[in-house]
């Protein structure tokens, strides 16, 4: 860093550090690009929007087994190695699920030595960040580039001019398409290791740059702001990460984002691909492509247009081979949340992708003439549509959601194509969710099995025996409450607030959603709370309730959710007769590092979304992994958790997706729910007198207007069950080894829930991708 150590800062020792790291990933790097070009296999290529990577000097330490080492030497400097990885900011290119998904999928692909590449966008501003004024949410920049990323390699020779807009005409009976807006998009690539180092791979992230940066004419002309418009209008491009909107996203710039990225990924596809080979019908034999949701899902119609427009394929043979490259992944079945574009918005700007588009329909239509489905209808592109009739391979992310997909948005397009929808349930990477965020666990385990579990979860399985063990149980009740006072310590530092470490710690982290139903969350707590005080010095089983997670700036009902978790939280809290029993937190600034500090102390796991709403969830793996149990509803991969760690381990409630349906065709649904329990009554009573606002008594009566009148997420009409599921749950907390065992039991039967087993599945059933890695 050209500075004497006396001089040095932790950001100075962080990047020596990363530096000296990066070094020792680069040869790995290296070696596994040349096995790849060598064996010229299958390739994967991994499309997302998002990639929510979170920190990464210490995944690389770990990775390469360094970490003794790299502590051993900071100490000889007087340096705290955890200070040291606690100064790097989070790489946040993504908000929620998916783009956690996909970083973790970036990882067990390097871990098994599947030679792939991630494909995103190089976003100046991640995730905005959050905090807090008078319990609401503000939202601020993120500007994890404005200090060096160690980690990032720029390769300014890799660039694609790439254009919207224009005209399409025809040449010699070709078809051209002259864009009139152009700009170039820039290649940054960051090694992504795996366990041990065996196999490293490449995230390639696009930045957007002027084709003519600076226009020297006007600057000499005293226009200097004018002489830098280009560049500055060609950065914007990557600029800001869309949050996820509550309202529909008929965003120009957004879509600009998504084309943007889907074609310069297209062509460093295809310009790798005829480096080595001379015919592009063998295209499908060596490129697999992965839509990470619709985002990328113009990819299709772009690599269609260069085969057919610019290397003359007939339009028949460049579907085909198309086709057999695409494979897509949904993520939600909310209706608000699948794209559609209006149809005047993407001619504008793609008009010759229009058309395109409209060929595919007609194509897709003379194959199965029984039932017009089309990709382009009512004045809209859709691109759920689109991407599944352009794919060859489409699939959800749990058993449930891949079964919803089948009966519900897909089911017309399912019955014309029965064998392209597959199931593959997501997993987390055990090296970052186990391993490293929980360094007292991760030691119990090896100290039991050995350390093959660390690259092959399910071998977790062999600590059942340990189980029943008094010494082993005690150790691991030992780890979970020295998790808890970590914790403890750290929100005291940074929020100044002392939680009791022998309470349960209940936690909730996730986007801030109706479906996922906070509110659901804080209204047992008031009820709780209420009850305390009813009976004053009652044996009541200690409990802390954690909140975490952002809203999207503009749905409006979310933050008013944070906004009343926060001020509940300040009454609960002052209240001195219950303060032992019940305590209240909402820790700002939700991200992945939060998430590593959070999970590892949890005892209780909410994942309470309404049935048949959340896709899979990953967050519920991660807890179980970690030893929580799971308060939930049948949704998403707590099915599939629950079926794994067993019932008895469980907290089930609520009712199930199809229940959810029938439910909702009863219109005072809700009035019938509080009618029949008393104590959801008064907690919405609470909310709507103002017990919690007294300054302001009438702000929360909206959400107990909705809840009351509309409910659409069936928060009351689950409430007496979720009630009933918490008191199991402190009954069984009273018994501290049954407890243990409980928890013990989740973590040694999570070990199906790893991105290894699922990237597995997506070589095997939609890639045909195969490992280079010896055994
Ligand atoms: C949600 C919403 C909700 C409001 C309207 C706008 C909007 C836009 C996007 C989304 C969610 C985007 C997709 C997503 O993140 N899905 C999550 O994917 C995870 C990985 O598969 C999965 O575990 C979560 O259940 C799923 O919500």
């Amino acid at each position: 860093m050209g500075k004497d150590p006396e001089h040095a800062k932790f950001f100075d020792w962080r990047m020596a550090l990363s530096h000296a790291i990066r070094d020792r990933i680069v040869d790995r790097w290296v070696a596994s690009t040349r096995r790849t070009y060598e064996q010229d296999g299958k390739r994967v290529y991994y499309l997302s929007m998002e990639f929510l990577i979170g920190r990464l000097l210490e995944d690389g330490i770990v990775n390469l087994g360094l970490v003794e080492e790299v502590g051993e030497t900071l100490r000889t400097f007087g340096i705290d190695y955890r200070s040291v990885l606690e100064d790097e900011p989070d790489a946040a290119l993504g908000n929620g699920g998916l783009g956690r998904l996909a970083a973790c999928f970036l990882d067990s692909l390097s871990t098994i030595g599947c030679p792939a590449m991630g494909y995103g966008i190089r976003y100046e501003n991640g995730l905005f960040k959050q905090s807090f004024v008078d319990g609401r949410q503000v939202e601020s920049p993120e500007t994890w580039l404005q200090e060096p990323h160690p980690w990032e390699f720029g390769r300014p020779e890799v660039r694609f001019t790439l254009g919207f807009r224009g005209e399409v005409t025809t040449e010699n009976g070709r078809t051209v398409w002259k864009p009139s807006e152009l700009l170039q998009a820039e290649a940054f690539d960051t090694p992504i290791v795996g366990w041990q180092g065996r196999w490293a791979n490449t995230l390639r992230l696009w930045a957007g740059r002027a084709v003519d940066p600076f226009d020297l004419d006007r600057f000499n002309a005293g226009d200097f702001a004018a002489a830098a418009e280009h560049e500055a209008l060609a950065r914007t491009i990557s600029r800001v990460l869309y949050p996820e909107d509550s309202n529909e996203a008929g965003k120009e710039l957004r879509l600009k984002q998504e084309f943007f990225f889907s074609a310069a990924s297209i062509r460093d596809i295809l310009r790798r691909f005829e480096g080595q080979h001379e015919d592009l019908r063998a295209l499908p034999k060596k490129v697999a492509i992965q839509l990470n949701d619709t985002h990328p899902a113009i990819a299709g119609p772009e690599l269609l247009r260069i085969l057919h427009d610019e290397r003359g394929l007939s339009f028949e043979e460049a579907l085909e081979i198309t086709h057999g490259c695409m494979n897509y992944t949904n993520h939600t079945l909310l209706p608000e949340a699948l794209e559609r574009w209006d149809e005047r918005l993407f001619g504008r700007l793609l008009p010759r992708h229009l058309q395109i588009i409209d060929r595919i329909d007609d194509a897709h239509y003379r194959a199965n003439p029984t039932r017009l489905l089309s990709a382009r209808s009512d004045g809209q592109v859709k691109m759920g549509e689109l991407s599944f009739i352009v794919a060859n391979k489409v699939n959800g992310v749990s058993a449930l959601h891949t079964d919803l997909m089948k009966k519900t948005v897909f089911k017309d397009l399912h019955g014309l194509h029965p064998d392209r929808i597959v199931n593959e349930t997501n997993g987390v990477t055990p090296r970052r969710w186990l391993h490293s965020c929980n360094p007292g666990l991760s030691s119990l385990i090896t100290d039991s099995i050995g350390d093959g579990w660390i690259a092959d979860l399910e071998q977790l399985e062999r600590l059942e025996p340990f189980i029943g063990k008094d010494d082993w149980l005690h150790r691991f009740r030992a780890v979970k409450a020295e998790n808890k006072v970590t914790l403890c310590d750290y929100i005291a530092e940074r929020h100044g607030m002392r939680l009791n470490p022998d309470a349960m710690f209940d936690i909730q982290i996730k986007r801030i959603h109706e479906y996922k139903r906070q509110h659901l969350n804080i209204l047992e707590a008031i009820a709780h709370w209420q009850e305390i005080k009813d009976t004053p010095g009652g044996d009541w089983v200690p409990r802390v309730k954690i909140f975490a997670g952002k809203a999207a700036q503009g749905y409006h009902f979310a933050k008013d959710i944070i906004h009343l978790i926060n001020d509940v939280a300040k009454v609960v809290n002052a209240d001195a007769e219950t303060r032992d029993s019940l305590q209240v937190i909402f820790l700002p600034n939700y991200n992945v590092t939060l998430a590593e500090h959070l999970i590892p102390a949890a005892d209780l796991s909410e994942q309470i979304s309404t049935a048949g709403k959340e896709a899979s969830g990953t967050g519920n793996m991660k807890f179980a992994l970690n030893g929580a149990l799971t308060i939930g509803t049948l949704d998403g991969a707590n099915v599939e958790i629950r079926e794994r760690v067993g019932e008895e381990n469980f907290f089930l409630f609520g009712m199930l997706a199809d229940e959810v349906m029938q439910r909702r065709m009863i219109h005072d649904h809700a009035q019938q729910a509080i009618a029949a329990d008393p104590r959801l009554a008064r907690a919405l009573e609470a909310i709507r007198s103002g017990t919690f606002s007294p300054q302001d008594p009438g702000r929360y009566v909206h959400i107990a207007d909705n809840l009351t009148w509309s409910d659409y997420f069936l928060v009351c009409s689950d409430f007496s069950a979720y009630w009933q599921a918490q008191r199991e749950a402190d009954h069984a907390y009273r018994d501290p080894d049954l407890w243990a065992r409980k928890a013990a039991l989740n973590v040694a039967r999570s070990g199906w829930f790893s991105s290894d087993r699922t990237i597995r599945g997506y070589m095997c059933d939609i890639w045909g991708a195969e490992s280079l890695l010896a055994p």
